[in-house]
């Protein structure tokens, strides 16, 4: 069995980010985890071999934290996930990497993924600030993914498959570098790709509201007159990227 940790503080967007991987649609609904919830992910290789991996999506909170040395055992890679909008998120880094060393996972096992990053305006961590932590901790990779938007998720699952499988050593250290390049071409830079889908104002924080279905088909391709339309559908639902409270239409 591959087995892939998904850790991070509470609320910073894992099982928003596993579920979206799953199913593709990004659920702003998303609870609190209870314990741990588990997901699968399959990959083929280029090479012909096929990866089912188990993903094991922990809850933040503090008082689980009894159980993380007892997840963390076996796994072969693990995903820290960290809120772009929220600093505080990044202080419990090093009791993370921590119980990973204590499970006998290497720094290079690990992958830093930087989540909503979508939420451009209200990003408080820099992005050079993480990248000097990963080279400080000589972690395999920083990715910086969003569940609503500028997606990257499955590239980072991608990453995670292959350095449990490098780690096991089904795959050779040429493979390897090969197919982290290519995964890595497919990342997009949240920065380059601004959120495009800003259609209206909040009528409850006036931070803008992004339109978040169609998203990972061919949302590029919608211009804004025609989402400007979609705001009158009675069919399609609008959140605010801020507050997260459904819009009334017609205002
Ligand atoms: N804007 C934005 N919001 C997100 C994103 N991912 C998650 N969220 C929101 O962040 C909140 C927390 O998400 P969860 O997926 O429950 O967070 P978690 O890390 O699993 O939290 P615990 O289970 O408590 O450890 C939810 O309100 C999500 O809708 C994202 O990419 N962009
Ligand atoms: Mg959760």
């Amino acid at each position: 069995m591959t087995k892939i940790i998904c850790d991070g503080e509470g609320g910073v967007g894992k099982t928003t980010m596993l579920k979206k991987l799953e199913s593709g649609i990004f659920d702003p609904q998303t609870k609190l985890t209870i314990g741990i919830d588990f997901f699968s992910y399959h990959f083929n290789f280029p090479n012909g071999q096929k990866v089912n991996a188990q993903i094991w999506d922990l809850v933040g909170a503090e008082r689980f934290n009894f159980l993380r040395p007892f997840c963390y055992r076996g796994a072969s890679c693990v995903v820290l996930v960290v809120d772009l909008s929220r600093p505080n998120t990044l202080e419990k880094l090093d009791y993370f990497i921590e119980i990973a060393k204590q499970a006998n996972i290497k720094n290079e096992q690990i992958i830093l993924a930087g989540t909503k990053a979508d939420l451009l305006y209200e990003r408080f961590v820099d992005a050079a600030y993480l990248k000097s932590f990963v080279e400080k901790y000589s972690l395999n990779e920083l990715i910086e993914t969003s569940a609503r938007d500028i997606n990257n998720i499955e590239a980072l699952f991608k990453l995670a498959t292959l350095i449990a499988i490098f780690s096991k050593g089904t795959v050779n250290e040429e493979e390897f570098k090969t197919y982290k390049q290519d995964i890595l071409d497919q990342v997009q830079d949240p920065i380059r790709e601004p959120c495009v889908k800003i259609v209206k104002q909040c009528w409850n924080c006036k931070k803008p509201i992004y339109y978040y279905e169609f998203c990972d088909t061919n949302y590029s391709t919608i211009p804004q007159e025609n989402l400007s339309k979609l705001w009158e559908s009675p069919f399609v639902q609008f959140y605010c990227c801020g507050c997260y409270k459904k819009q009334a239409k017609g205002y």
